[in-house]
Formats: C-alpha cells, sequence, structure tokens
C-alpha cells in the first residue's frame, strides 16, 4: 500500500513478535536516524521542502495529511490493538465524525442503548438530521441482537462497557451477526482500552478511542483514534482523514506516544484499586447498589471474564437516597476531583444526569437509570486507603 500513509503493514513487521507491554514501550520507534534519540522527535511542523514541484526531499508533504511523530502514535496505536492500520484524530468525538463518514445518510446504524452523552449528541442532534438512521437497542441483551441487526443495519455501534452504565456486549456474538448480514462493527474500546480488551480479535472491524482517557492517562490531551485491519476501509479512512482534517497535533502526538508506555502498568494498578474500592463500596451501608464487571454480581460477570482479560478502572454506583445526598458527597469528596472525563491518574467522581449525559433526553436516562442518586467514579492511582477515607467521609 502506498500512499501518502506510506505501508503500515511494513512499518508493523519488526514489532509483531513483541508482546504486548513491549510493544507499548517500542511500537512503531526507532532511534532517530539524524541523532539517535531514543525518543522519537517532535515534528512540529506544518510542511515540508520539496526538489522540485511534485517530489518532496524526503517522505512527507504536509502535516495534516501525514507527520513522523503522528505517525510512530498511529503505528503505536495499531500494535495495541493487534491492527494494521491506525488513525489519530483531534478528539474521541472527531474519531467518531470520521468513523461515521465511511457511511452514507440513509444508512442504519444500531447503536447500544447507553453510550457517551457526546456520542449520542452527535448521533441524534446532527446526523440524524443530516439523513443517518440510528436505532438505540439494548445489546447486552443478547436476544435483541439477531432482532435488531438486519439486513439493513450497515453499522453496529458498541460500546462495551457501556457509558456510564457499565453494561456489556458480547463482541462475537454481534460480530457474527453483523457478518451474516454484511454489516460493520465499531467498538468504542476507551472504558476498558487494549490492555483488557482487544475488540478486532473478538471479530469487530473497528476500534474506536478517545485517546483523551486511559491511553492517554494524564488528562492533559484531547485526542480520538481508529484502529482496523480492513485495507479497503482505510485507505478510504486515510483519505477522509486527510480530506476533514481534524487530525492530531504533533506535540499531541508525542504526549500521547510517551503515556502509552505506561499504558499496562497504569491499567493494571487502575483495576485492582477499582476492584477493592468496588467490593467496599457494595458493603458500605449508604451505598445501594455498585456496578463493576469484576463484582459477581454484575449480571454479565461471566462475559466480562471472557472477553476481558480484567475489568478496569471504571465502576458506577447508586447512592441511598436522591438528588441532594449526592450533590452532598460530590460537594465532600477531597481526594476526588469533581470532574467530566475519566482514565486518568488522578480518581474522578461525576454525576451522568447532570453532566456527562445531560445531552440524553430525561425520559430515556431515568428508563436506562441514569437517576439522581447515581454517580460514576474513575479510580485513579492515589493510595486506596486515601480513596476509601474520602468517599467515607463525604458520605457521613
Ligand atoms: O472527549 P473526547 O476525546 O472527544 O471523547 C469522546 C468519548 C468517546 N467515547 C467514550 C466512551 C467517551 O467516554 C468519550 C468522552 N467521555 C467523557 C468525557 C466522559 O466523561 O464520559
Amino acid at each position: 500500500m502506498a500512499s501518502h500513509f506510506g505501508n503500515p503493514e511494513e512499518r508493523l513487521k519488526p514489532f509483531l513478535s513483541l508482546g504486548f507491554s513491549s510493544r507499548a514501550i517500542h511500537g512503531g520507534q526507532h532511534p532517530d536516524p539524524v541523532t539517535g534519540a531514543v525518543m522519537p522527535p517532535i515534528y512540529q511542523n506544518s510542511t515540508y521542502a520539496q526538489s522540485e514541484a511534485g517530489k518532496p526531499i524526503g517522505e512527507f508533504e504536509y502535516s495534516r495529511t501525514h507527520n513522523p511523530t503522528r505517525r510512530v502514535l498511529e503505528d503505536a496505536l495499531a500494535l495495541l490493538e493487534n491492527g494494521t492500520f491506525g488513525l489519530a484524530m483531534s478528539s474521541g468525538m472527531a474519531a467518531t465524525s470520521l468513523l461515521i463518514s465511511l457511511f452514507q445518510p440513509g444508512d442504519e446504524i444500531v447503536c447500544c442503548d447507553d453510550v457517551y452523552g457526546g456520542t449520542y449528541r452527535l448521533f441524534t442532534k446532527v446526523l440524524e438530521a443530516q439523513g443517518y438512521k440510528f436505532r438505540f437497542v439494548d445489546l447486552s441483551d443478547v436476544g435483541q441482537i439477531e432482532q435488531s441487526i438486519t439486513q439493513n443495519t450497515k453499522l453496529v455501534w458498541l460500546e462495551t462497557p457501556t457509558n456510564p452504565l457499565l453494561k456489556l456486549i458480547d463482541i462475537r456474538k454481534v460480530a457474527a451477526r453483523a457478518k451474516a448480514v454484511g454489516a460493520k462493527v465499531v467498538v468504542d474500546n476507551t472504558f476498558m482500552s487494549p490492555y483488557f480488551q482487544k475488540p478486532l480479535d473478538l471479530g469487530a472491524d473497528f476500534v474506536l478511542h478517545s485517546l483523551t482517557k486511559y491511553i492517554n492517562g494524564h488528562s492533559d490531551v484531547v485526542g480520538g483514534a481508529i484502529i482496523t485491519r480492513d485495507k479497503v476501509a482505510a485507505e478510504r479512512l486515510y483519505f477522509l482523514q486527510n480530506s476533514i482534517g481534524a487530525v492530531l497535533g504533533p506535540f499531541d502526538s508525542w504526549l500521547v506516544v510517551r503515556s502509552i508506555k505506561t499504558l499496562p502498568v497504569r491499567m493494571k494498578a487502575h483495576g485492582e484499586s477499582a476492584q477493592l474500592l468496588a467490593e467496599w463500596l457494595e458493603k458500605h451501608p449508604k451505598v445501594e447498589k455498585v456496578i463493576y464487571p469484576g463484582l459477581k454480581s454484575h449480571p454479565q460477570h461471566t462475559l466480562a471474564r471472557e472477553q476481558m482479560s480484567g475489568f478496569g478502572g471504571m465502576l458506577s454506583f447508586y447512592l441511598k437516597g436522591g438528588l441532594a445526598e449526592a450533590q452532598a458527597v460530590l460537594r465532600k469528596v477531597k481526594v476526588f476531583t469533581l470532574a467530566e472525563s475519566l482514565g486518568g491518574v488522578e480518581s474522578l467522581i461525576e454525576h451522568p444526569a447532570i453532566m456527562t449525559h445531560a445531552s440524553v433526553p430525561q425520559h430515556i436516562r431515568e428508563k436506562n437509570g441514569i437517576a439522581d442518586s447515581f454517580l460514576r467514579v474513575s479510580v485513579g492511582l492515589e493510595d486506596l486507603a486515601d480513596l476509601k477515607k474520602d468517599l467515607d467521609e463525604a458520605f457521613s
């Protein structure tokens, strides 16, 4: 494959024998040929000299089209997801928009009924007006998979675990059904990261990430990505990436490349703390119910064990009481920060109904269980004792 994205299949070859942690540290990277620098340089520039019109001196022409630092990140992401082609965008929503651009107004897209509020807003307030047809279905209910994905379906959009209710969807079953009717499947893998879940290995056609979350992991970059093995789709995606233009800049690409090196150790620690915090919360007298895929009480704990290699750092819970009790907890926390987003080294807590999922109409939120007493937690890497103490004090 030779065009502005070069030949990813060849570029990835030297790294294919490496395990996940080695890929996280070395993926897509070689010592700089000019200086020997071990870390990839930040090519903070927009354009590249040509020796005569149409003949660039090197491989690169213009940084929207391709940039060496962004390319390192795109290759590293492809390697982590066991994919071949990576594309880095300026936000998770830009990656979502790019993926949807593969499809046409009039196409039917089946989407799980619990997704990030911004994704729901883009689908219902922007893309439906352009003619795309969305059907929101509870795909965590296996019986609905066959019923809802039909010959009319062009794309199936999954978050698993879903944001914020942490429902799981059987990726293998959805992929098999989609294949039977000629539809494509995308999994938004933001909550698990490739450390805990590899959707392409389970039959998905595309993986999508908000890099803003675990992959960057330090709450200092907004970015997004798509990864695929599908060469035909990748050629079109690279064309669209250049045409639409919402690409990730060189410095942000470099920050994410640096962060990925610690993704395995961070994810392991996030998962360990989240499991212990979920078990502790489940026994707390002020807590009505905890949702975490690693708890035996999670209705899809068995599926979690089958399709994920860990349970992640996100948990949600219902407090006893209502909005007043929830607001009081959010006002009182000191180690947790009350903020949107997730996946950083610091613990965050938020109120989905008022914050991240305010774009979802109230009747749908209520039907799904996004109640006033419902809180979502991104478990960071602080001492677990401090996190427990902080919540305990906020509850009382
Ligand atoms: O914020 P951005 O990088 O554009 O990513 C959007 C996005 C996509 N997919 C999932 C699963 C997400 O959670 C998000 C962003 N989510 C939040 C900001 C949040 O607090 O849930």
